[in-house]
């Protein structure tokens, strides 16, 4: 992409309704821009990253061997007058009317609307394990919206419903969702701890939240430091392996950690002293085991084996995709802007021109781009007839990894320069071994 010809509103001043930095980055980089409270219209490359999360999000859920679908937004009360939530749901549900006086509402969680396409589709425990989910936007009518994207009215969230025929099978549902969690948030480059939590409006007494550990988050957490040592990593994953993910959720989830609503005073001070930890998190995702909540009133049964007919035992799962962005920016920044992981980054590496209109410097750029583009790669050139100084704040507000620099002095010895906007550390060489490294580097991940 030319930078000449993409939309990126880039603010020069600091918003002053911005109380956290990912909120004021969005902002100032033109990601976003609020529409009304916690609304949010989401502007290129605010829409970019939003799909870049997405796919990370999907690619992870169909490798565990979930099933993608999607759900309507506007849902009518009736299904949930049936499951019991409708009048207990409370000021968060957006209510509405159609013109025929019919009860309607904005989704603000999909378990009615699941449960319903399972109770009309499938019939028989030969159908079961199933996991159906969605990305889609959801609406709760939050008292105190903040933190632009984090605490939004309107959300994207990845949702995804379980069906088992044993409470047992629901369980391995359940590790299956924390292991490929886990995965989702390692390979954007952030640590999610799983924390025991409180289960709130969604029903059940099993249910672990992932908190990022960042200083703005909402959460209060405690937790045995060791947590953090554990990863993921490379590690091949059989998601049909009931002992494995058993095994990785045991790993996880063993040591002392939990948010503020399900902490323990006595439970933590069995924590070594020097270990204990308390800090503050952004919640990017939850999972729950609630049986047959839903199943019952519901009417989701199948026939099992003796050819008896049972409610099928379900949990839900969920991603904050539109919350993570801003984590991941909470998590990834310094004074001058954004700084992306290579895993999830708008565009793969910036190329500033510091001399536009200077014949060999243009010509050099457009082979630069022409290459990294032919090798599969997607950069952002700088090719604005602007500053160097304006260029070079505008290409560290926005973050990407890794930039080059060229100028008509490098030229006339045969380089460019590539930087690295975490580092800031720069080096010299041909453009063909720029591109190389560039390559090189997103080969790698
Ligand atoms: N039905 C279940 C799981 S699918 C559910 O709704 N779970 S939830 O309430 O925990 O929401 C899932 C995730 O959505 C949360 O972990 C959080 O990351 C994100 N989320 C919740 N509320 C908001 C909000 N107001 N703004 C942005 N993200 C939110």
């Amino acid at each position: 992409m030319r930078l000449s010809r993409y939309f990126v509103p880039v603010l020069k001043e600091n918003p002053t309704e911005a109380q956290i930095v990912s909120h004021r980055l969005m902002l100032r980089a033109g990601m976003i821009k609020q529409a009304s409270a916690g609304i949010y219209s989401w502007l290129p490359l605010g829409f970019k990253m939003l799909r870049k999360l997405e796919n990370i999000v999907h690619e992870e859920q169909v490798r565990a061997g979930h099933i993608p679908m999607l759900m309507p937004t506007l849902q009518s009360a009736d299904l949930w007058r049936e499951s019991g939530r409708y009048d207990g749901y409370g000021e968060e549900m957006l209510r509405m009317k159609d013109r025929h006086g019919r009860d309607m509402l904005f989704s603000p969680t999909a378990e009615e609307m699941f449960t319903d396409v399972f109770r009309s589709h499938v019939n028989s425990y030969k159908d079961l394990p199933l996991t159906l989910y969605q990305i889609q936007w959801k609406f709760r009518d939050e008292i105190r919206p903040r933190f632009g994207v984090m605490r939004g009215r309107e959300f994207l969230m990845k949702d995804g419903y379980n069906f088992d025929l044993t409470k047992e099978d629901a369980l391995h549902a359940y590790n299956r969702h924390l292991v490929s969690y886990l995965r989702t948030y390692e390979r954007m480059g952030l640590q999610a701890i799983p924390m025991r939590a409180d289960s709130g409006p969604i029903g059940g007494d099993y249910t672990h939240e992932f908190l990022v550990l960042a200083e703005t988050g909402e959460s209060e957490v405690f937790y045995d430091s060791k947590v953090t040592d554990i990863k993921l990593g490379k590690r091949d994953i059989n998601y049909d392996d009931v002992a494995q993910c058993q095994g990785v959720m045991e790993e996880f989830t063993s040591l002392y950690a939990r948010t503020d609503e399900t902490h323990e005073a006595a439970a933590f001070d069995q924590v070594p002293e020097d270990r204990r930890r308390i800090a503050r998190g952004i919640e990017v995702g939850q999972i729950f085991y609630f049986g047959t909540q839903y199943s019952e009133p519901l009417g989701a049964t199948v026939v099992n084996e003796s050819g008896e007919r049972t409610p099928v035992h379900m949990g839900s799962h969920g991603i904050g995709v539109s919350r993570l962005l801003g984590a991941l920016i909470e998590a990834n920044h310094d004074e001058n802007g954004i700084i992306w992981p290579e895993g999830v980054t708008p565009f793969h590496c910036g190329i500033i021109n510091l001399k536009q209109g200077d014949e060999e410097a243009d010509a050099a750029c457009q082979a630069l781009y022409d290459s990294l583009t032919a090798l599969g790669l997607d950069p952002l050139y700088d090719d604005r007839n602007e500053r160097a100084g304006g260029k070079f704040a505008t290409m560290d507000l926005l973050g990407l990894p890794w930039r080059i620099t060229v100028g008509p002095r490098g030229l006339k010895n045969g380089v460019v320069e590539v930087t690295s906007r975490r580092t800031g550390d720069s080096e010299e060489m041909t453009p063909t071994q720029a591109v190389e490294k560039i390559a090189q580097i997103y080969a790698n991940l």
